[in-house]
């Protein structure tokens, strides 16, 4: 397995997110990489690569699946920020203000504190210095984890942070602002597949990835998760979504409680592996791997131990198919490593 890794993941490294009406720590640290990078070391399961260099390749990637004022927005909002007030220089960036239903998304403010809203969906995302530095990276690490697998490499994983998944269109939430999976589901469309499947088995519903092909019919998603009723993100993920016009049928959510054991949870990979087949078998599967799923995960409440992320990659080689992974969320800290390269071993134990 190529492992394409973000060598600048540590420049995302904000201070607090809002929750429960207080400032807390953020879950999402570089330390969770440190770990896998540990992890790594001890076991390793493949060689370490940097992502090829390509800007305008990365661009071109990036402007299909994000909004180019989105885009724009992302890349300048740091700079923005300070020159707003060099004293803000020493506060991370969050959002206070959205427009819901009946605002106007159509006009874009002029007033910074309006656009950062405008393009987020929560405030336990803060954009610091580097969060665009380490979010394009990780991009990049996407993009070159599915351009191996495109040239025949049977699995390749984007090792980075911060996540992907909650990154919709034009909108930053969920510790995510550059949604990796999606990326390399079109990349991997971009380079010869005419049908890709993402699957989703982060314990949060991935919303952006969903969103963002929702009425594709070329893409299918389909995704695990916490049931949106009692969970994050609440506002999408029900088993009621099925894609739309041309993606009618092209999206799966298969919400599970808070609570739900590994077997249960099996037997709903089951169902989901069931559609990517039924979809196409020889499609490629870019899976988004977020580990939160973990017994002990301080924000989620599926009940999976250490030996189930083996079965997990075990099965997934078992499908036959050439897959792309993507790192996503997984906070309990110092399990991150274990959980993460136990699926890559699964893997190539199952791959052969
Ligand atoms: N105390 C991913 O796993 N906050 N994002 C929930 C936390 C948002 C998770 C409350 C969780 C987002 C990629
Ligand atoms: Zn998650």
């Amino acid at each position: 397995m190529k492992i394409f890794r973000n060598a600048l993941y540590r420049r995302h490294d904000a201070r607090l997110e809002m929750y429960r009406g207080r400032l807390v720590p953020c879950h999402e640290t570089p330390a969770r990489l440190d770990h896998v990078l540990a992890e790594l070391a001890r076991r390793p399961v493949g060689a370490l690569h940097d992502p090829v260099p390509d800007d305008a390749g990365l661009d071109a990637a990036l402007a299909a699946i994000h909004a180019p004022r989105y885009l724009d927005f992302l890349a300048g909002a740091w700079d923005e920020w300070v020159a707003l007030d060099p004293a803000n220089a020493g506060t991370d960036i969050l959002p206070a203000v959205w427009p819901v239903r009946g605002f106007r998304a159509d006009v874009l403010p002029e007033s910074f504190a309006a656009r950062i809203g405008l393009f987020s969906f929560d405030a336990g995302s803060p954009v610091m210095a580097g969060t665009w530095a380490a979010a394009r990276e990780g991009a990049a690490c996407a993009r070159s984890a599915a351009l191996a697998v495109a040239a025949a490499e049977r699995a390749a994983f984007a090792l980075t942070r911060p996540p992907g998944h909650h990154a919709g269109p034009d909108f930053f939430g969920g510790y995510c602002f550059l949604n990796n999976a999606a990326l390399a589901a079109q990349t991997l469309r971009d380079h010869g597949a005419a049908r890709v499947a993402v699957l989703d088995v982060d314990y949060h519903h991935g919303n952006g990835t969903q969103t963002i092909f929702y009425g594709r019919d070329d893409v299918l998603t389909v995704s695990l998760h916490g049931d949106p009723r009692t969970e994050y993100p609440f506002f999408l993920g029900h088993a009621d979504e099925r894609g739309e016009g041309a993606g009618l049928g092209a999206n799966l959510n298969l919400p599970l409680p808070r609570g739900t054991s590994a077997t249960t949870w099996f037997e709903a990979l089951e169902a989901g592996l069931a559609a990517v087949a039924a979809h196409r078998a020889e499609a490629p599967l870019v899976v988004a791997l977020g580990v939160d799923t973990f017994e002990g995960d301080p924000i989620s409440g599926f009940h999976l131990r250490a030996d189930d992320y083996l079965r997990l990659g075990e099965r997934l080689a078992r499908t036959g198919l050439p897959v792309v992974l993507t790192m996503e969320g997984g906070y309990a800290v110092a399990e991150v490593g274990v959980n993460v390269v136990n699926v890559l071993e699964g893997f190539m134990a199952a791959a052969g």
